[in-house]
């Protein structure tokens, strides 16, 4: 069984990014260790570039994941963490793929819309983004991709295409599937419960990010929407209270009716706090080891290199294979 996933390294991640990303992959790392399979886990550079950013943004970021990705139980001793362009096989299945999509397919895109309109130059890396994502995917013949459901029509679309590529060019991916949380796999903004919580386009104080020290979360819990009434329920008409108990699940572990439960009777102010609370003792030991792991910047570079020999390894018979059957010459 073979995992991937891939994370960006532009901006501060969050509580979102946690719920979606970070603790998913923990939980399949394990999965694949209980099965005998392989995770492999990318910082996906090539696509942080698609919308404006800064460059020594970029490289100090890159450094600032991969300590975050260990100092949240991943272990690169078992899963494969490495830097997208630092194997050049994603660009080149990148530049392949996209003859096998649609202008159409790239044109529906969700997250397309919504970010072309946040931004003042919409580049064509931005439009062929998710042609590189399936790339990613599909150069590890991954089976299980553990995201939150914003990525879901992505996990689509990389279906979409490696089944065509299969049937145009004969059997050579296997078709990945999306895993996504029971709870938290889509967290709200806390300012504007209707909204997910983003790098790009939330608010800064509904977004509680994963470095946040314990007061800024207690703030921005404190100050956080909810709704008309009194019941801590989770409940469509209750987006604010619903998006406050994922993340109440998302911290302690707890399923859904268990923090109703044990807030059935109190008010909104005191959940409030307790969920913030919550968040602060998830976060506490992570920021402490980030800390510890971000201060050795030469073990973060010999990680890195490692990642990027297992990952060249693993991706070669695949970019390989989809040369050959496609007509290439390659060299001798
Ligand atoms: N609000 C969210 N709830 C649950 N999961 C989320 N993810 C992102 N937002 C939420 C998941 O996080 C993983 C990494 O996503 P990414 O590489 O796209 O990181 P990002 O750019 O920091 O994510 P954002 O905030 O979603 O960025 P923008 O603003 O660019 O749209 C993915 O598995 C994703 O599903």
């Amino acid at each position: 069984m073979r995992i991937f996933s891939g994370i960006q390294p532009t901006g501060a991640k969050h509580l979102g990014n946690y719920a979606g990303g970070f603790r998913q992959y923990v939980a399949t790392q394990d999965l694949a260790a209980r099965e005998g399979g392989e995770a492999f886990f990318c910082i996906v550079d090539l696509h942080s570039v698609s919308v404006e950013y800064d460059p020594a943004d970029l490289r100090e970021r890159t450094f600032d994941l991969l300590a975050l990705l260990v100092a949240t139980g991943l272990d690169p001793e078992r899963s494969t963490i490495f830097v997208q362009s630092h194997v050049t096989a994603h660009a080149e299945a990148n530049w392949l793929l996209a003859t096998v999509t649609s202008f159409g397919e790239l044109r529906r895109m969700t997250q397309f819309k919504d970010k072309a309109e946040a931004q003042e130059f919409v580049s064509a890396a931005l439009f062929t983004y998710p042609v590189l994502q399936a790339g990613d995917i599909l150069l590890y013949q991954t089976d299980l991709v553990p995201v939150g459901v914003d990525q879901r029509q992505h996990i689509e679309l990389t279906r979409d295409i490696a089944e065509r590529f299969n049937a145009r060019y004969g059997e050579t991916f296997t078709i990945p599937r999306g895993v996504y949380p029971e709870t938290g796999a889509r967290i709200q903004d806390l300012q504007e419960p209707e909204r997910k919580m983003s790098t790009t386009g939330g608010t800064e104080q509904g977004t509680v990010y994963l470095l946040d020290p314990p007061d800024a979360i207690r703030r921005k819990l404190k100050t956080a929407v909810t709704d008309s009434g009194r019941e801590i329920v989770h409940r469509e008409d209750k987006p604010g209270i619903s998006n406050l108990i994922e993340i109440m699940t998302v911290a302690t572990g707890e399923s859904i009716p268990e923090v109703e439960a044990r807030f059935a009777g109190q008010g909104y102010g005191a959940f409030k706090e307790q969920v913030a609370e919550a968040v602060i003792a998830l976060l506490e030991p992570i920021q402490a080891r980030f800390r510890e792991i971000r201060s050795d910047p030469g073990e973060l570079r010999r990680l890195l290199s490692v990642g990027a020999e297992k990952a060249r390894a693993a991706s070669a018979p695949t970019i390989e294979a989809m040369y050959e059957r496609m007509g290439f010459v390659r060299p001798s």
